[in-house]
């Protein structure tokens, strides 16, 4: 577990860039993907969300959370992931708050699809076709940048500290204000991917997704109230540390290639 201590104390972006060079090779070892490691993120500073609080959250098996898209398509991040083809290693949960609930949904994934491009550096979105629809509600996406502001919903079976790397079984919530990317530079520079990421967090830390929260949504409401996608868990360095936000992929930014890639799936 010496790894993991190292990575957390360099920052997750550097654990996400290692995900992403090291997925074929992780791949071919049996090894633990590096995936999980980067995706060991919990909510920090949460509470407990309500059942059917967020019917559209799902956990995924390597550590990841997602949101379903369509009945049968969730969106994730690509970080979670170990490339695009058939795949049916994936445990999608839905349908509770609580992983150990008798009532929880698992449904197998079917196929993976992750952005094209993606390289360990913005692009962070992926797409898992289940093997059966899971009939829940979906979440609608951001597919403008209206929405880009102001203070969202995030949600994960992530840690509620960082370093803890032990996840929750209970789902938990927390709001965070919109960070425009003028601020969130004065932490993280050109590291940055502006058009294709989008920060959120308080200047005084303490609340933010964590290990474990990675590839679930962040999300508000739209003009008409109703919930909307506007980020996916993508990366930060440590969780909820002052003047450090959570770095998010900006849904609307890549709205239309989402729609495009689950109408191929
Ligand atoms: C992670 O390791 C991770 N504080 C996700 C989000 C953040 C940090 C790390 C943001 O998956």
């Amino acid at each position: 577990m010496l790894s993991h201590h190292i990575s957390r104390r360099t920052g997750i972006s550097l654990a996400k860039r290692a995900a992403a060079v090291g997925a074929v090779a992780l791949a071919v070892a049996s090894l633990q993907p590096v995936s999980a490691q980067a995706a060991s993120t919990r909510i920090v500073g949460g509470t407990t969300a309500a059942q059917n609080e967020f019917p559209f959250m799902v956990h995924l098996s390597m550590g990841c959370g997602g949101a379903l898209y369509k009945k049968d398509v969730v969106l994730t991040a690509a970080h979670c992931m170990s490339g695009s083809g058939n795949n049916t290693s994936i445990t999608v949960t839905a349908g509770v708050n609580d992983l150990n609930s008798s009532a929880a949904i698992k449904v197998k994934s079917k196929k993976v699809k992750v952005a094209p491009g993606y390289n360990g550096n913005g692009k962070d979105w992926a797409l898992i076709k289940l093997a059966r629809p899971i009939d829940k509600p979906t979440l609608k996406i951001a597919t403008t940048d209206q929405y880009n502001r102001g203070t969202f919903t995030i949600a994960g079976w992530g840690d509620t500290e960082e370093g803890a790397n032990t996840g929750t079984t209970k789902l938990r919530k927390a709001s965070v204000p919109f960070v425009a990317d003028r601020v969130c530079k004065r932490h993280y520079g050109n590291r940055l991917v502006s058009k294709e990421e989008l920060c959120a967090g308080w200047q005084s830390g303490g609340i933010d997704t964590c290990q474990g929260d990675s590839g679930g949504p962040m999300f508000r409401k739209d003009d008409a109230g109703k919930m909307i996608q506007v980020g996916i868990v993508s990366w930060g360095d440590g969780c909820a540390r002052a003047g450090v936000p959570g770095v998010y992929t900006e849904v609307s930014h890549f709205a239309s290639d989402i729609a495009r890639a689950a109408a191929a799936l």
